[in-house]
């Protein structure tokens, strides 16, 4: 079954495009959802977040929103935010490098891609493997989403109750188990 439920996606930037700031680049990236067909129903307030791995880079702006996605499928949905991360001058020179835009595809209800097996191995992926190591296919939820407390906690404004089909807990519970220190590093604009 396919786009019956909403997209939740993470939005993220630490750099600059020209004279456009990274909380700038975010309202334009959701301004270019709307016209994609991807309807924003949510949005969450913008945080300043510490960049992760700490020291790696400037902090982040990082967001979260609901997004109507009509028919679409999860695969036709990551497609459209990679072109829209392309408008808005993303590169990816190496794993966790800066970025002028980050859009990630966290759920999409309950839909688990490829298979569970598959989610879990990369969910549970040592941290120094995921460094190293990026997935080339969707992966559903995204395997880092139960982690950071930069898309958990701006998740929280919007979808508190969305519930983590192969983890078992909500955005809030997964929120609440975070280190007290992550969640307060995210702090309101
Ligand atoms: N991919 C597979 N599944 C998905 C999905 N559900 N959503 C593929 C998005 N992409 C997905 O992604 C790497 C590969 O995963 C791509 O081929 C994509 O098709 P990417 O966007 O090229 O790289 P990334 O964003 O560095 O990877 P990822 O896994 O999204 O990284 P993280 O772990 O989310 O970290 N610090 C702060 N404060 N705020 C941030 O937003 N973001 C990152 C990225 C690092 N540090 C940060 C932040
Ligand atoms: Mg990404």
């Amino acid at each position: 079954m396919q786009g019956e439920s909403p997209a939740l996606i993470a939005l993220g930037s630490n750099l600059p495009l020209g004279k456009v700031d990274p909380a700038g680049i975010l309202r334009r990236a959701l301004a270019d959802m709307s016209a994609l067909g991807l309807r924003p129903l949510a949005v969450s307030r913008f945080f300043r977040t510490p960049c992760f791995p700490a020291g790696a880079g400037p902090d982040y702006v990082n967001a979260a929103a609901v997004v109507d996605c009509g028919a679409l499928a999860p695969e036709a949905v990551l497609a459209a935010l990679h072109r829209i991360e392309a408008l808005h001058g993303r590169e990816r020179l190496a794993r966790w490098s800066g970025r002028t835009l980050d859009l990630d595809l966290l759920a999409m209800g309950g839909q688990v891609r490829p298979d569970a097996a598959t989610q879990a191995a990369w969910r549970d992926l040592a941290v120094r493997e995921q460094a190293l190591r990026a997935p080339d296919r969707l992966i559903l939820p995204h395997p880092r989403m139960q982690d950071r407390a930069f898309v958990l906690v701006p998740l929280c404004d919007v979808a508190p109750d969305w519930r983590h089909p192969l983890v078992g807990l909500s955005v809030a519970e997964m929120a609440a188990r975070l280190p007290p220190a992550d969640r307060a590093g995210v702090t309101p604009i």
